[in-house]
């Protein structure tokens, strides 16, 4: 009898700062679903965010989809690098710096990992507006599985520390094949 593969459920953050910046975000979403194993339940709006870590770079265009995908989170992560590779991202020669697209894991079912090549939640998520901002389009009760907090109370907490977060004012009409 052939093995039923479970669903697990996924939110990936999606950005970029150079080029056509919306369009990257949504090839790279698209891509995402083209295997077949990941589909897009649903997308946050898309926001204009202002650099942060490393700040001497364009601001960047950010969203995030909540997707169903049948794919372990090793393998969603070699697929987020293979789309990133043929997006055209060669290795960066700064830490944080520009990028024609960023696919990070940010939640894979209420799952903690931490390894060398993959950590989950991503380690940064929670002190980043243009991360927790549009999970709050999704979801704004999804709980943080470390920190034990949801993403809208975390949000709060980076009230006043700078970071800016503004919906496009033209927004996509879908995204990975769900309309918005
Ligand atoms: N890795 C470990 N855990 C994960 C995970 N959960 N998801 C490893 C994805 N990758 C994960 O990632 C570097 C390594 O992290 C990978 O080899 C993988 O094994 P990368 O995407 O190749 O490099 P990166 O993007 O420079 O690092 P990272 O950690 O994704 O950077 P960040 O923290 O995402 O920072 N400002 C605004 N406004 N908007 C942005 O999108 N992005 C960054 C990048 C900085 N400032 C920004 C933005
Ligand atoms: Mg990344």
């Amino acid at each position: 009898m052939a093995e039923v593969e479970t669903a697990h459920l996924a939110l990936i953050s999606v950005g970029s700062n150079m080029g056509d910046k919306l369009d990257n975000c949504l090839a790279g979403i698209a891509a995402l679903t083209e295997s077949g194993r990941s589909k897009v339940l649903k997308s946050s709006r898309f926001y204009r965010t202002s650099p942060v870590d490393y700040t001497d770079q364009a601001w960047f265009v950010n969203g995030v989809v909540m997707i169903e995908t049948t794919l372990s989170p090793f393998d969603l992560l070699d697929e987020v690098q293979v789309i990133q590779r043929k997006m055209g991202r060669t290795k960066d020669t700064v830490r944080f710096g520009p990028r024609v697209l960023d696919l990070d894991i940010l939640l894979y079912d209420d799952l903690v990992i931490h390894t060398d090549r993959l950590t989950i939640p991503h380690p940064r998520m929670h002190k980043r507006a243009f991360v927790l901002k549009p999970i709050c389009d999704i979801n704004s009760s999804v709980v943080h599985p470390v920190l034990d907090e949801t993403v809208v109370r975390l949000l709060t907490r980076l009230d006043g520390d700078g970071q800016q977060v503004h919906p496009l004012r033209d927004q996509p009409a879908e995204i990975g094949g769900v309309s918005l």
